[in-house]
């Protein structure tokens, strides 16, 4: 044999990564602090809870009894995946906030099965997961191509590569929750404009139930989305040098009944002054003062129905789970 030039391992040739961060992603967290922590009901978008710690303790949630939609969304996917694969007959699958790619698997093992899947995209702001999904799912599927996406899906849609040809995008988990009700239709009207007409959305939405089914999932006995929650006050004081105490909060999650959403709220056990030295900013907490940290919102088949009408999306199947606690659905641009 010839001596040769090093060869890449093989599956190197299948993996492309793109990434899409860069200070903006600095800049994002000190406006949202700068502009939640001032106004007069304190409040901080969720997704500044996903540092290395954070996306571990949502693992860790994602496992916990009373945390029941992974468990429930995996359910689902389990009993239809096969179903999908067919009545999609995709070739890709793109996954906004793939994380570990846990469930996905079962996506990708129906449309492998299938004979039709040939590229995976994940798109996360979390790179090392990207990497290492990448690496595992090109090792495990043979002929699979994954281009990964390394970015905030709010922000970055526009970098998900053109089609190879008819796609799933798969937004799973209930994430579409923690968008407000008028965000929540803008973003899906952008997903609707990254598909095509042979092209579905697989959207997970969490349901309307019993509060109190509802708050436990929230707030865990083992107290491990307490320290979710106040997880995110160790971002602002590694990120913007901040000093917090989060032992100063009480972790609170609440089913709001008019809205059809969960909130969670830091409350302050006492009256304190927090100072944000990178933003040159005192914050002040009356005793009891609520900081909101995230709402997930609660679906009704007529809810999702709504929503994705608005946005320009049909519904083409309906699927849940036999206790009817979480939905799968499955849309199309709506033909005209
Ligand atoms: C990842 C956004 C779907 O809203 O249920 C879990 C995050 N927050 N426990 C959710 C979360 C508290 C989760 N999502």
């Amino acid at each position: 044999m010839e001596p040769s030039a090093p060869q890449p391992p093989p599956a190197a040739a299948a993996i492309q990564i793109d990434s899409h961060l860069d200070d903006a992603e600095e800049r994002s967290l000190a406006e949202d602090v700068l502009d939640g922590l001032t106004r007069p009901f304190k409040e901080l978008p969720p997704k500044h809870f996903y540092d290395a710690r954070g996306a571990e303790l949502f693992d860790q949630i994602c496992e916990l009894p009373e945390y029941y939609p992974t468990r429930a969304e995996r359910a689902i996917l389990e009993r239809t995946a096969t179903e999908l694969a067919a009545l999609t007959n995709a070739v890709e699958l793109v996954e906004l906030g793939s994380g570990t790619a846990a469930k996905t698997r079962v996506l990708l093992d129906a449309l492998h099965g299938a004979g039709t899947l040939k590229r995976y995209v994940p798109v996360d702001v979390t790179e090392s997961m990207v990497r290492d999904c990448a690496e595992t799912l090109t090792e495990e599927y043979p002929g699979l191509r994954v281009h990964g996406v390394i970015g905030d899906f709010e922000r970055h849609l526009d970098h998900v590569p053109p089609a190879i040809g008819p796609r799933i995008v798969a937004f799973l988990g209930g994430t579409i929750g923690n968008f407000t009700p008028g965000s929540r239709r803008r973003f899906l009207r952008k997903i609707a404009r990254l598909l095509s007409p042979d092209d579905f959305l697989l959207m997970g939405t969490d349901l309307v139930k019993d509060p109190r089914v509802l708050e436990a999932a929230y707030d865990d006995s083992q107290g491990v989305t307490a320290e979710f929650n106040r997880n995110v006050l160790r971002v602002l004081n590694r990120e913007l040098q901040a000093d917090f105490d989060p032992e100063d909060f009480d972790h609170v999650a609440l089913f709001n009944e008019e809205h059809e959403w969960i909130e969670m709220r830091l409350r302050a056990k006492r009256e304190l002054i927090a100072t944000v030295r990178g933003l040159d900013l005192c914050v002040h907490f009356r005793a009891g003062e609520e900081l909101r940290t995230e709402i997930s919102a609660k679906f009704t088949p007529e809810r999702v129905d709504g929503d994705l009408s608005a946005a320009g999306l049909e519904l083409v199947h309906w699927l849940t789970d036999p206790d009817g606690l979480f939905a799968l659905t499955l849309s199309r641009r709506t033909s005209r």
